[in-house]
């Protein structure tokens, strides 16, 4: 059992997947390998078939349910590095946008390598990561958005911080599958990332760069 074969099984939406996960585990296989090359990638070749008309909602939906299921498994075997606090990110994904397995991943990730992090939850109104954010004195807010129809519900959390002259308080960077560089210039966030690994180098380039700025400013 490797990871393309557990990408497979995803894809095929197959109910043993878990158990094939414990044994690949079992196995000494890494489960960070089989997260990403596995689930992750079974779920690309899902959203592939949907995209092709192969599958159908249903089909999203028992992929999304597989995943989760995956995800809780894998999650205890991945290594813990908890140090003190490197910043405090507000993350959670759009208005209008129920996908969380991506985002949850980037909370996942960022916890390991010592961020505070509060997840929101899905389709949460603009002013609510702003409340929190202001609440929690974030450092991060991070915006997550699947759909082409969400990604201007990033764009809303930003000109609502410039509105009330917020802007210049958090760092803002958004992601998720239908989101890219160019949108995230397009809309003047601090970054973007294509996925959770990415997304702790930006977080920790932009901490570093909230550190200066900040030594500038004394
Ligand atoms: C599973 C799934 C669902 C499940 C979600 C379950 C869940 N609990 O999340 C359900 C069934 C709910 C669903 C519903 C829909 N979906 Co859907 N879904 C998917 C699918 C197959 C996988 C998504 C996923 O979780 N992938 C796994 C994660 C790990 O993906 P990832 O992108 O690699 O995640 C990384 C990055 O995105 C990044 N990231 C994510 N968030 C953030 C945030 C920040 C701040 C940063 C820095 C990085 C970052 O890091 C992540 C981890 O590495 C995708 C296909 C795809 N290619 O993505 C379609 C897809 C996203 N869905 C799509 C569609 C159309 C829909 C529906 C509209 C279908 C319908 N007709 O109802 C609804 C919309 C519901 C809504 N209002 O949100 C389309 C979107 C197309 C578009 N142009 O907008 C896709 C692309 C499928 C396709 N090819 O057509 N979906």
């Amino acid at each position: 059992m490797n990871a393309s074969k557990i990408a497979q099984l995803v894809c095929a939406l197959d109910e043993s997947t878990v158990t094939a996960i414990e044994q690949a585990i079992e196995q000494g296989i890494d489960p960070a390998d089989l997260l990403k090359n596995g689930v992750i990638r079974g779920l690309e070749m899902v959203g592939e078939k949907f995209a092709s008309k192969e599958y159908f909602l249903s089909e999203l939906m028992m992929a999304g349910e597989l995943a989760e299921n995956c995800i809780k498994l894998i999650d205890k075997h991945l290594p813990e590095d908890r140090g003190p606090s490197r910043g405090v990110v507000v993350v959670g994904a759009v208005q209008g946008d129920l996908h969380d397995i991506g985002y949850g991943l980037v909370a996942k990730q960022l916890e390991l390598v010592g961020f505070e992090v509060h997840s929101l939850g899905v389709n949460i109104p603009a002013m609510t990561f702003i409340d929190k954010a202001q609440e929690m004195n974030a450092d991060i807010i991070g915006l997550s958005a699947f759909l082409v129809s969400t990604i201007p519900n990033c764009n809303e959390v930003l000109e609502y911080l410039r509105d009330m002259k917020l802007r210049e308080q958090f760092e803002v960077i958004i992601g998720g599958a239908e989101t890219s560089q160019e949108a995230a210039d397009a809309m003047g966030a601090d970054g973007w990332a294509p996925n959770a690994s990415e997304a702790v180098i930006l977080c920790q380039n932009l901490m570093k760069r909230r550190s200066q700025a900040d030594v500038a400013h004394r």
